[in-house]
């Protein structure tokens, strides 16, 4: 069987890491080789460029061109160093954000230059699509409320504005409808369960898993 790859993406507290975790197990239940990773942070150098990228409090103030390359040099090292030699030895790849994070979040957030997001999203990733990307879909609101009641401080980008995540918001609507058979919107507002049956359900059918 071939390695795939298969990203979550959404806006903060859509449940990703709930999802991928069950998704995992499930799959494990198959008898699948899976195997869980995210952006940023990876790699051993992913891990020290999310400390600057997401640093909670404090943090000086990152240019937005600069943040911009920093994920792009955090998935150069990803892919090369995770997803390829993964995806060579046939393993499912369940990942936490991919290129469409930095078109939703740097392109739509912050309104950087499309063309160039486009450009660096093709350096960093030598043209490596994901085989399939689930998109959770939920509320900004409900995605916010949900990650403040686990935590204390809100980093960097969950400190902006409800403006800016509603463009990011946008931006997985726009990939969705431009990419539907890469790209799967799902209700991410409904219960951790239902939610999962759904995402079982696509797998099934896009993947031909059992
Ligand atoms: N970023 C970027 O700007 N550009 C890029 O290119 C890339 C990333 C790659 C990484 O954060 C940040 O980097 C991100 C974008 C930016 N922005 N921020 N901040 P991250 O992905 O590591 O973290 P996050 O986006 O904030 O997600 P998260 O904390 O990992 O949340 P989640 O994985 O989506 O959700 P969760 O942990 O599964 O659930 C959150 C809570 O909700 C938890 O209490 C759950 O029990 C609860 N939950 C989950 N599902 C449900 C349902 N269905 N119902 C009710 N409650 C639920």
């Amino acid at each position: 069987m071939g390695g795939k790859l298969i990203v979550f993406e959404g806006v903060e507290g859509c449940g990703k890491t709930s999802q991928m975790q069950l998704c995992q197990a499930w799959l494990q239940s198959l008898g699948v080789s899976v195997v869980l990773t995210r952006e940023p942070g990876g790699t051993e150098l992913g891990l020290d460029l999310r400390r600057l990228l997401l640093e909670k409090v404090d943090h000086k103030p990152i240019a937005q061109v600069t943040e911009l390359l920093l994920y792009a040099a955090d998935r150069a090292q990803h892919v090369e160093q995770e997803l390829k030699p993964y995806l060579a030895q046939g393993k499912y790849i369940l990942c936490d954000r991919y290129v469409e994070s930095t078109i939703a979040y740097q392109g739509y957030g912050r309104r950087l230059n499309m063309s160039l997001i486009d450009q660096l999203n093709y350096i960093a990733t030598g043209g490596l699509q994901s085989n399939l990307t689930i998109w959770l879909d939920v509320d900004v609101e409900v995605g916010l409320a949900r990650k403040r009641g686990t935590e204390a401080a809100l980093d960097r980008i969950e400190q902006e504005t409800i403006a800016f995540h509603q463009r990011v918001q946008q931006g997985y609507a726009d990939l969705a409808a431009a990419f539907p058979e890469r790209i799967i919107r799902i209700d991410g507002s409904l219960s951790k369960e239902i939610v999962h049956q759904t995402i079982q359900g696509i797998l099934r059918d896009r993947l031909l898993l059992g």
